[in-house]
């Protein structure tokens, strides 16, 4: 089935929330930022801005009726700054004005009075001045010393990934709009309708249940607006209360980059130890999240990078340690992968160094260790139905790997100057909301006496095509042709209490409840159908349409719309509502085990690159993917997600370089951030793992959203394998994203220690020794 959105995407007819039409009366609002990182708020001098024609107020944290805390899991950001700023960017006040432009011209003009602070940017900084957010989690398993002990050999070293702007083709937005009766309706691009719900209701002093928040569809969302839509959707609906007006807050592209959060950048110590067979016995890491000047989401995230640092590995004894770290940086947020990439890639740095240390190559560490059945992850769930194996070898021999690994040597000793890598990445996530509550959604369905059929849920139509694949679901349930079914829009009002459509649930989750809100009305119509027909209910079924009795037409037939209208005129109910809660998933913070995932999504990823050694730029070549779908509830919509998931990644870890100077983002406009364009993806191949049922979620099917990002990393690693095709004395750096800059840089770096330049003797400059890692904080000199 195509996706149902295809067609208006297509013609740009699709509409968001700028695009809706504009109620009589409608305002705009402009926030103004804080110009400095960390500072005391001193006073706002408006008088210029509301000497502007057209501008209507000036709102400041003093005009906010109800509680200035939008803080979700920590209660630690106010709506409007008051008494101190913590990030250039944080919104202090808000414009509301006639005109867009009148109200972002009026707020430039605001005069926000500070004294400057001095602010902390650096997360390891921060952990050793006990600038932490939560407090630090350590997940462990098995005994890590002793194995350690045991070790042939113990590499260490130090790993760093930036952030990434999500860059969303829909900048923040939302419409506010009074009604009557009391109630606030709000349109809001947001995966969280339930949460911005409750934290304007909150801050407005109201119920809820006076508050609608509306979604049709955002354009593209990626995490980003998982938590950080709140904010833009709390602003307009403030405005909306205080002015009687409808309010519209879209945010321009620029205001965008530089105000809300992004992916975290994380700075990581790890250890790994190995026998000399290539075998795992210890990891130890600690990572350093930048989470940036408030809690925002950056404890749950904390809590997949630990989930996710051993990735698709066994490694019986760990110790994996990470500090949700206070900076002066605008709040880290939710993006794709949600921390798992960031500690995984740590990880691949560890096996990179222990492949060297053991002079073979990469592959050969990671195809050792990779999970089996029964294994057990650091956090004491067991592999189940893994195919991590499975998917390797599939890849490896579908797409040839020891003959391209053969071809590319060949390759590198012909050619110096344009030397190519290959690296293979294996990619393991796990499929729930880590917070077990989360695992929940609702779905209610109305059949009309026409026969049309309107499902409401909470999952958000971001692009990924959720709704297609509900839809989908509810066809196959109620045996009817998909256009008898609409989607509506995502709405508090209908559907109450939602999870965010995140964490690659969105179809496993809403994709449930609403099979059991049409079976439930199957059922009912099945009953009235026998009663009609003379049957027995079981004998009864409906498909394409009709109502078949033993599986055959009877005489007279009776199809779908005849048999709703009768249903109907017997009184019997034509809606049904339906939950789900995802079972058998739990976790103990105390002993920081459990089964937190419903299931687990494996697949393998081969990634060749080219580089240009003169001019250290480089092509991402070719990408060939096996990856584990379930049994596909849409193949082409899945294809789109790892295809896309994919290039995201490589540009998180190739050009998207986001920088940060002084607390201020350097690269806060399309100018100044890279992101992958069509000149810049690879050949992509995307094979699906076959035999790949999945008892665990709705139709046998697999989430789609996150994992396959995550092939992405990959990149890195092909690009260090071209590099040091170059410069075999190399020494391994693993600091992303590999710009073609640090690629010229990193060639140029001096040669590693003579000790280690024959791969025989490397062994030499490992020490079996276990060398201490921190386990707290501490202070490192600035790079
Ligand atoms: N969001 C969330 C997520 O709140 N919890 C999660 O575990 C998660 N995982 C991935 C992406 N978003
Ligand atoms: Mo999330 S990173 O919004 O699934």
């Amino acid at each position: 089935m195509r996706g149902i959105d295809v067609p208006a995407h297509t013609r740009g007819a699709a509409p968001f929330v700028d695009d809706l039409p504009a109620p009589a009366g409608l305002l705009h609002a402009a926030p103004v930022p804080s110009p400095v990182p960390h500072g005391r708020l001193l006073g706002i001098d408006a008088s210029r801005a509301l000497a502007i024609d057209g501008v209507v107020a000036v709102l400041d944290a003093s005009h906010i009726p109800g509680e200035n805390q939008i803080g979700a899991i920590i209660q630690d950001e106010p709506l409007l700054a008051s008494g101190e700023v913590h990030y250039l960017g944080q919104p202090v006040a808000l414009v509301v004005a006639g005109s867009r432009w009148t109200a972002h011209q009026a707020a430039s003009l605001v005069d926000v009075r500070v004294e400057e602070l001095p602010p902390i940017l650096d997360p390891r900084e921060a952990a050793a001045r006990g600038s932490l957010i939560t407090a630090s989690r350590t997940f462990a398993i098995g005994d890590t010393e002793a194995a350690f002990a045991s070790a042939d050999v113990i590499v260490e070293g130090r790993a760093d990934s930036a952030g990434q702007e999500h860059l969303y083709m829909e900048t923040q937005a939302a419409l506010a709009t009074p009604q009557a009766g009391g109630r606030l309706h709000i349109y809001s691009s947001t995966q969280a309708p339930t949460a911005a719900q409750r934290i304007i209701a909150k801050v407005l002093d109201r119920q809820m249940s006076s508050i609608e928040v509306e979604v049709h569809r955002l354009g593209g969302a990626f995490g980003g607006k998982e938590d950080q839509a709140t904010a833009w959707a709390a602003l307009a609906a403030l405005a909306a209360e205080r002015l009687g007006r409808p309010v519209k807050l879209v945010l321009g592209r620029h205001d965008d980059m530089r105000m809300t959060g992004k992916r975290h950048p994380y700075s990581s110590d790890f250890r790994m130890g190995l026998l000399a067979d290539g075998t795992i016995v210890a990891y130890e890491v600690v990572l350093y999240q930048n989470a940036g000047a408030a809690a925002d989401l950056s404890p749950a995230i904390l809590g997949r990078s630990l989930t996710h640092a051993t990735n698709a590995y066994l490694v019986p004894n760990a110790r994996i340690t990470a500090h949700c770290c206070r900076t002066n940086l605008p709040p880290f947020t939710a993006f794709r992968g949600f921390g798992a990439p960031q500690a995984m890639f740590v990880m691949e740095a560890a096996i990179t160094l222990a492949a060297d240390a053991l002079g073979v190559r990469r592959e050969q560490i990671q195809r050792r260790n990779l999970l089996s059945e029964g294994d057990r992850f650091p956090y004491g769930q067991q592999v189940e139905r893994a195919a991590a194996r499975r998917s390797w070898d599939e890849a490896a021999t579908r797409f040839g790997l020891e003959a391209l690994l053969a071809e590319i040597a060949e390759h590198n000793r012909h050619d110096r100057l344009r030397p190519r890598g290959l690296a293979v990445m294996p990619v393991c996530f796990g499929i729930s909301f880590t917070n077990t509550t989360l695992n929940q959604a609702s779905a209610l369905i109305h059949v009309y006496t026409d026969g049309s059929v309107a499902i409401s849920t909470a999952a958000v139509e971001m692009g990924q095509g959720v709704n297609t694949k509900i839809l989908g679901i509810a066809a196959a349930t109620l045996g009817i042709a998909p256009e008898r079914l609409r989607i509506e829009s995502t709405s508090t009002a209908r559907v109450a209490n939602t999870s965010p459509t995140a964490a690659s649930s969105g179809a496993d989750l809403n994709g449930a409840a609403t099979e059991i809100a049409c079976t439930t009305i199957a059922e009912r119509l099945r009953r009235v159908a026998a009663d009609e027909l003379k049957a027995e209910p079981e004998q009864v079924s409906i498909s394409g349409g009709e109502v078949l009795v033993g599986g055959e037409r009877p005489t007279p037939a009776l199809d779908w719309d005849r048999l709703v209208g009768l249903a109907y005129t017997r009184r019997v109910d034509l809606s049904a509502h339906a939950h789900f809660a995802t079972p058998s998933i739990h976790f103990d913070r105390a002993t920081e085990s459990g089964r937190p995932f419903s299931y687990h999504v494996f697949g393998t990823a081969i990634v060749e690159a080219t580089l240009d050694r003169l001019r250290g730029t480089y092509t991402i070549d070719r990408v060939s993917m096996v990856h584990d779908a379930g049994r596909s509830l849409n193949r082409v919509i899945d294809q789109g997600q790892v295809e896309g998931g994919l290039v995201q990644g490589i540009g998180w870890m190739t050009m998207e370089e986001l920088v940060y100077q002084d607390g201020r983002n350097r690269s806060d406009m399309l100018s100044t951030y890279k992101v992958p364009d069509l000149l810049s993806v690879p050949e992509m191949e995307v094979v699906f793992l076959s035999d790949a049922d999945n008892p665990a979620a709705v139709l046998q099917s697999k989430a789609i959203g996150e994992p396959p990002l995550m092939y992405g990393i990959g990149a890195y690693f092909a690009l260090l394998d071209a590099m040091r095709a170059a410069r075999p004395d190399l020494e391994p750096f693993f600091e992303a994203p590999m710009t073609p800059e640090r690629v010229l840089l990193g060639l140029a770096r001096p040669s590693r220690q003579p000790a280690a330049r024959d791969r025989a003797g490397a062994q030499a400059e490992t020490t079996t020794e276990p060398s201490p890692l921190p386990r707290e904080p501490v202070t490192t000199a600035a790079e």
